[in-house]
């Protein structure tokens, strides 16, 4: 994952906030300073940091939390609400017809970029065509052709050609009948009023309907002036923020980038068509924090017959630590459809743990298929012990042993991972309130749950 230590260092903040048992101004206080920290070793901005800490600290003394809300999980909010500042807004690229124009100095993955664009429009069904309109470095045109080659992606360019405006020109006519137009660009070593003319030009010409910065995410903070002065010539629609992968400085870039206010639309994570990722601010930030990611939770559950209602009921019952096996026996009779388990664990914090074991596709299975023998033994239980699992000693396990054809050893390992999850569900409580809020703001579609679908 993009950002581990910032990561890491974030959500012991908010385990530490979780575990306070008040908040005074003193906390609040150790709180910002731990923010200040992390942010700073991830390379943003010292400016930015310190009026995100000061304005955290302020709104944390002076802010009383709604009813029914705690202190810890009101900090928690502030602390995720002012992160958000500065990622900024959540914004997709629409999948309509378009042309898309991608800028930037030499290396920074416009071309790349460009093939991932192409892959991404023809998985989502719409045509597309890419145009070669990098005049200036020596097997650009080559570069963009093989690429459009392998992915099956009608190629244009004029090899040999210096003005750009002409084969852009010829370009979108000859790819007039694709609802997508991709137009790859010249870049140059550095920023000079060279490259600015020429981008200049071009959007003149032909005003394209995304002007789209792509820019290496290695330089961090430099990102900030390189995206500002593009974006007074030109108008930047939006952000490509590609080698998110491997780098430290991730946070840098993001941070100096969003201070355009173009959103970051995607991710580059690798050298290869497939490795761009959608960038939504508040999913990043969710799962950045460990807070789980209850927007593809939910639209897990959509796509299966559990009722928003009976998924929330049921999570409360998980986090509430009070839960019994009758309930997880009915929080995995729901669960126990294909897909769904694995989209589960996706989403929780649990399995995104620093350290933690990320769960793989081989785990899943192995747990459904522990799931269903578990569901065996359960048959063979009565609902006293349902209820109360701590009463089951020796002698009910070996009636329920002979009852369910199961082994002795199968029905304490059972009892064993009740309990583990009883109390990793207990960990996990700290962070109700804020759920609470994060489903009041998914009801209201302050999420865009259906966008989402749409894109991803
Ligand atoms: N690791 C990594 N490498 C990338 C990414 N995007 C581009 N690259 C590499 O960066 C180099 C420059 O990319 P290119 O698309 O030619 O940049 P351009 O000059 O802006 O067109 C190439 O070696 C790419 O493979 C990315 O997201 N991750
Ligand atoms: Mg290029």
């Amino acid at each position: 994952m993009v950002l581990e230590s910032l990561a890491g260092s974030l959500r012991e903040t908010l385990r530490k906030i979780s575990r306070s048992s008040f908040i005074d101004r003193e906390t609040i206080k150790e709180i910002a300073k731990d923010v200040q920290r992390a942010l700073l070793k991830a390379d943003v901005n010292v400016k930015l940091v310190l009026e995100l800490s000061a304005t955290l600290e302020q709104r944390a003394n002076e802010e009383k939390p709604p009813a029914g809300m705690t202190a810890q999980d009101y900090l928690v909010k502030i602390v995720y609400e002012e992160l958000l500042k500065i990622l900024g807004e959540d914004s997709r690229l629409t999948l309509k017809e378009q042309t898309i124009m991608l800028v930037g100095l030499y290396g920074q993955g416009k071309t790349t970029s460009a093939g991932k664009l192409s892959r991404f429009f023809h998985r989502k069904g719409l045509s597309v065509g890419v145009i070669a309109a990098d005049v200036h470095r020596p097997g650009a045109y080559d570069q963009l052709e093989q690429l459009a080659k392998k992915l099956n992606v009608p190629f244009y360019g004029e090899k040999g050609e210096k003005n750009p405006v002409k084969i852009i020109k010829n370009g979108l006519k000859a790819h007039s009948e694709l609802k997508v137009k991709i137009i790859d660009t010249s870049g140059r070593d550095s920023l000079n009023d060279d490259l600015i003319n020429e981008i200049r030009e071009i959007k003149a010409a032909f005003n394209p309907d995304e002007v789209l910065l792509v820019i290496d995410a290695t330089v961090g903070q430099q990102a900030g002036p390189q995206a500002h002065a593009i974006n007074e010539a030109v108008g930047i629609t939006g952000v490509i923020l590609t080698k998110m992968d491997g780098t430290g400085k991730g946070g840098g870039a993001l941070s100096a980038v969003s201070q355009i206010h173009a959103p970051v639309y995607f991710i580059g994570t690798g050298e290869h068509p497939e490795d761009l990722e959608i960038f939504q601010s508040k999913k990043f930030l969710s799962r950045l924090l460990g807070l789980g990611d209850l927007e593809t939770l939910l639209e897990a559950f959509k796509e299966t017959n559990i009722s928003e209602e009976e998924a929330e009921e049921s999570m409360n019952k998980l986090m509430s630590g009070k839960f019994n096996l009758k309930d997880m026996y009915e929080i995995w009779e729901k669960f126990a459809q294909p897909g769904l388990i694995s989209k589960m664990f996706d989403s929780l914090p649990l399995a995104k743990m620093p350290g933690g074991n990320k769960i793989d596709s081989n785990a899943i299975e192995t747990a459904q298929e522990k799931l269903r023998n578990y569901r065996v033994i359960m048959d063979s239980m009565t609902y006293f012990e349902l209820e109360n699992p701590d009463e089951i000693n020796a002698k009910r396990i070996s009636r329920i042993s002979k009852g369910s054809g199961r082994t002795e050893a199968d029905i304490r390992s059972l009892l064993r991972e009740f309990k583990a999850m009883k109390n990793n569900m207990k960990a996990m409580k700290g962070n109700r309130g804020f759920k609470k809020m994060m489903r009041a703001q998914i009801k209201s579609g302050n999420f865009g749950l259906e966008d989402t679908e749409a894109l991803n």
